[in-house]
């Protein structure tokens, strides 16, 4: 049975032991060292063991398997109920969750106190998927005969998770892939192996309090080759993963390999739109949120602004205004709004991406000030923190219905293939970082066209009163998730989740979606 994560909290100053969960058992992993830092103060470690190797990823498949039929054949409504306890554990100590949140993935304290409150409401609208099943029931053309549709199980799946959302977006996977009856081996991102060890406690706990089959969620810590030796498994019935799209498009080759399904969410470079009649006052707090929260770290971030001419420069000195007000510093603390980024290297690939992208001809229109040196309490060791950056980007008219033509770009791995693209790493890159590239357009025809203007489509915003517009937009922009009057990031268990283009690959996540993804069915032809 489940053996507690041996009492252990995450007091500052004692680093948690790191764990694999290979069926029902925490165990240590046979790989190298790992330690996760807090990313505003990088001499604090928040834990640290070592890793999984490629036999854990075996072992931890096969202890799936081994469980999958028994969990297969558990009542959904008693699979519901065990996701409906685990909701309860992680409300119970989300508090607690949300500060660790902060120390090992630098997100703040609202921030990651929200994210542990919206996993545990995940979970229960996939414990309440379980009441609501059904299946579908057919006339059949011949006498005495009636075709019944059932869902079942793909049977053992893998779960490959990034390090933004470390319990939000593994349990919008998991959640789904255990209701509707599969084995789960998860790998996530291994900067944030703690709180992926939280996750899986509350749902191994809830597991063996119900008396039900251990080996049902597997976790495996350990680097991004691990997700490689998932995909090649024998045993594997179907990948979810949410990360980058050079990484998502390698699995989803080697599943299709394999001839297993597989669900991709990746990369975005979400535009906001704001145009002449919007409230601008709420289009800048929006603007603000969805570029800045997290650090810029979310898939769904606002990473550009188009603004008509009109209103660009009112509009700037609004965003300045409110970014002026922002505290930057650790997030531990409740009274600050960003925190640094995951890790020290990915701050320095963000900083460096904003020299490239100086270099390339942007300006910028604004820079926050840096934390205060208290927050370098690592002495020489380099910063997390990158401060917000607004870049205006220079560059010719985008060529309107011309640029919407790189829509289709699936194959162009990366290339820029729209002749109005500048070439500004800023306006084409995912950055994951708190910077956010402006243009001008001088029309709204010009400002969709700019949106178009990009390899990805996951999510839009546009600030407009008038529905007309709105309604163009939704005709015009070719993305996964669109917002008429606010932010661009953020989600609902209830509704698909999932972009265009580069954004995703294979079926989306969420609502529906996500019983169509983790189930296959069987058609049953019934006579008497
Ligand atoms: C959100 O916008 O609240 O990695 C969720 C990401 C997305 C989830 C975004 N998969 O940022």
């Amino acid at each position: 049975l489940v053996a507690p994560l041996g009492g252990v909290t995450s007091a500052a100053g004692a680093p948690v032991p790191l764990r694999l969960l290979i069926g029902g058992e925490w165990l240590m992993g046979d790989g190298a060292p790992l330690a996760s830092r807090n990313p505003a103060r990088p001499d604090e470690v928040v834990a640290e063991g070592t890793q999984a190797v490629v036999a854990d990823v075996d072992r931890a498949m096969r202890a799936a398997r081994a469980a999958a039929r028994e969990w297969a054949r558990t009542p959904i409504h008693e699979r519901g109920a065990v996701l409906a306890r685990a909701a309860a554990a992680l409300e119970a100590r989300a508090g607690q969750l949300g500060l660790e949140l902060a120390r090992e993935e630098g997100k703040t304290l609202a921030e990651g106190t929200g994210e542990v409150m919206r996993a545990a409401q995940i979970l229960r609208y996939y414990a309440a998927e379980g009441d609501r099943s059904a299946g579908e029931h057919f006339a059949s053309p011949r006498r005495g005969e009636r075709i019944l549709v059932t869902r079942k199980p793909l049977g053992v799946v893998g779960i490959v998770t990034p390090f933004n959302f470390p319990i939000a977006i593994p349990a919008w996977k998991i959640a789904p892939a255990l209701v509707y009856g599969n084995a789960v081996v998860w790998k996530p991102a291994s900067t944030v192996p703690l709180l992926a060890m939280r996750l899986a406690e509350a749902l191994a706990d809830a597991l063996a309090e119900a008396g039900l089959p251990a080996g049902v969620l597997n976790l495996i810590i350990g680097p991004g080759a691990l997700g490689t030796e998932l995909v090649r498994h024998p045993d594997l019935d179907g990948l979810s993963f949410t990360g980058s799209t050079g990484v998502g498009r390698m699995l989803a080759g080697e599943a299709a390999l394999r001839g297993v399904p597989f669900q991709g969410e990746m990369g975005g470079k979400n535009a906001a739109i704001v145009l002449a009649d919007a409230d601008l006052d709420l289009a800048a707090e929006q603007v603000l949120f969805g570029a800045f929260r997290s650090t810029g770290q979310k898939c769904t971030a606002t990473s550009r602004l188009i603004v008509v001419e009109e209103i660009a420069d009112a509009f700037l000195a609004k965003l300045a205004a409110r970014l002026d007000a922002w505290r930057v510093g650790n997030p531990s603390d409740p009274a600050v709004h960003m925190g640094p980024l995951v890790t020290a290297a990915a701050a320095a690939g963000v900083r460096d991406a904003v020299a490239t992208a100086e270099r390339e001809g942007a300006r910028v229109a604004y820079r926050g000030r840096a934390p205060e040196a208290a927050m370098h309490a690592g002495g020489a060791a380099p910063s997390a923190f990158v401060p917000a950056t607004i870049l205006e980007i220079p560059g010719e008219a985008a060529g309107v219905g011309h640029a919407a033509s790189s829509a289709d770009s699936a194959d162009s791995a990366g290339a820029p293939d729209t002749a109005a693209a500048p070439a500004n790493i800023a306006w084409r890159e995912e950055l994951f970082g708190p910077v956010l590239a402006v243009r001008r357009a001088a029309s709204t025809e010009e400002a969709f066209a700019l949106a178009e203007d990009s390899e990805f489509g996951l999510t839009a915003a546009l600030f407009t009163r008038d529905i007309a517009t709105a309604l163009d937009a939704v005709d015009t922009l070719d993305v996964g998730i669109l917002h008429v009057n606010s932010e661009s990031a953020g989600a609902d268990p209830h509704v698909p989740f999932g972009g265009a283009k580069k954004s995703g690959y294979g079926p989306k996540e969420q609502g529906g979606a996500a019983k169509e993804f983790f189930t296959h069915t069987t058609t049953v032809y019934l006579r008497g």
